[in-house]
C-alpha cells in the first residue's frame, strides 16, 4: 500500500510541468487548476558531489580603501658627499700673538797654544770665547750643546808646524760620531800650513758638537790669534 502511493506520487512528480523544491523537502506543484503541496520527509544525506569545473573568473573587487602606513624599513646605504656649505660668519678677532724674535745661536772661538801629539784622540778645547751667543758652547768640556733644535753651519780651522814632519788630523764630531774630517801634511817641507772644513748639521736640543785630535798629529799655535 505504502510503496503504492510513493509509485504514484513519483509519477504525478514526473509530469508536473513545474516543480519546486525547497531546504525542507517540500514539494509545492503547480497544476492548471489547483496546487498540491505534498510533503515527503528528506532522505538520507547523499555523498558529497565531486567538484565541478572552475567558474568563469569574476568581475574585478572595488579597489580596497589606502592601508595604514608599514613599519619602519631597514636603512639604506650611504648617499653621496653632499656639496661644499658656504662660507661660514668671520670668526672674533683673536688675542695678541707672540712676536718673539727666533733664537740666534752662535759661537766664535780660538786657541792660543799649540796641542802637540798628545798620544791619544783628544777633545779640542779653546781658550779665547770669540763670541758665544746663548751659551751653547761650553769652553770647559769644549763641546757646544744645542740648546733648541735647528739647523746649524759649523766650520773649524787647523795650522801645522813649521817643521818638514808636521802634521794634523782633526774631526768634526757629533754625539761621538764622525761628521767630516780634516787632514794637513807639511810632507817634509818645514812651512806653516792651514786647512778648512766645514759641515751644516740638523741638531736635536742636548745634541753636542766638538773638534777632536786623532792619536799622533799636532796642532799648532804661537798663541797670536790674528795669525
Ligand atoms: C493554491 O491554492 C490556494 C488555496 O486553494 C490558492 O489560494 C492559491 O491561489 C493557489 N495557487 C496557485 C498558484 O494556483
Ligand atoms: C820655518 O822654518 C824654517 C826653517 O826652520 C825657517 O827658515 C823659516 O823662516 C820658518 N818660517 C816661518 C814663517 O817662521
Ligand atoms: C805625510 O807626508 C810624508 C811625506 O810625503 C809621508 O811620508 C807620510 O806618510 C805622510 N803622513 C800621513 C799621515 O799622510
Ligand atoms: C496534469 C494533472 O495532474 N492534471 C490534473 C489537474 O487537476 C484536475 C482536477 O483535480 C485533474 O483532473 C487533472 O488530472
Amino acid at each position: 500500500m505504502k510503496i503504492a502511493v510513493l509509485a504514484s506520487l513519483l509519477l504525478v512528480l514526473r509530469a508536473f510541468v513545474a516543480q519546486e523544491t525547497d531546504q525542507d523537502g517540500v514539494c509545492s506543484q503547480l497544476n492548471n487548476s489547483q496546487n498540491i503541496t505534498v510533503v515527503v520527509a528528506p532522505g538520507a544525506q547523499g555523498e558529497p558531489g565531486t567538484e565541478g569545473p572552475r567558474g568563469p573568473k569574476g568581475e574585478p573587487g572595488e579597489r580596497a580603501p589606502r592601508g595604514g602606513p608599514g613599519k619602519l624599513g631597514p636603512v639604506g646605504p650611504r648617499g653621496e658627499k653632499g656639496d661644499k656649505g658656504e662660507l661660514g660668519p668671520a670668526g672674533e678677532k683673536g688675542a695678541p700673538g707672540n712676536l718673539a724674535a727666533p733664537p740666534v745661536v752662535a759661537f766664535s772661538v780660538a786657541r792660543t797654544n799649540s796641542l802637540l801629539d798628545p798620544g791619544v784622540d783628544t777633545l779640542v778645547t779653546y781658550d779665547v770665547i770669540l763670541s758665544n751667543v746663548d751659551g751653547a758652547y761650553n769652553q770647559e768640556t769644549g763641546k757646544f750643546v744645542a740648546s733648541v733644535g735647528g739647523v746649524y753651519f759649523f766650520m773649524f780651522t787647523g795650522m801645522t808646524e813649521n817643521s818638514s814632519s808636521s802634521r794634523y788630523f782633526v774631526r768634526l764630531m757629533k754625539n761621538g760620531a764622525l761628521m767630516v774630517g780634516l787632514h794637513e801634511n807639511n810632507s817634509g817641507q818645514s812651512e806653516f800650513q792651514s786647512s778648512s772644513n766645514s759641515a751644516i748639521l740638523q741638531l736635536q736640543p742636548g745634541d753636542e758638537v766638538w773638534v777632536q785630535l786623532r792619536s799622533g798629529y799636532s796642532l799648532y799655535s804661537n798663541g797670536n790669534i790674528t795669525n
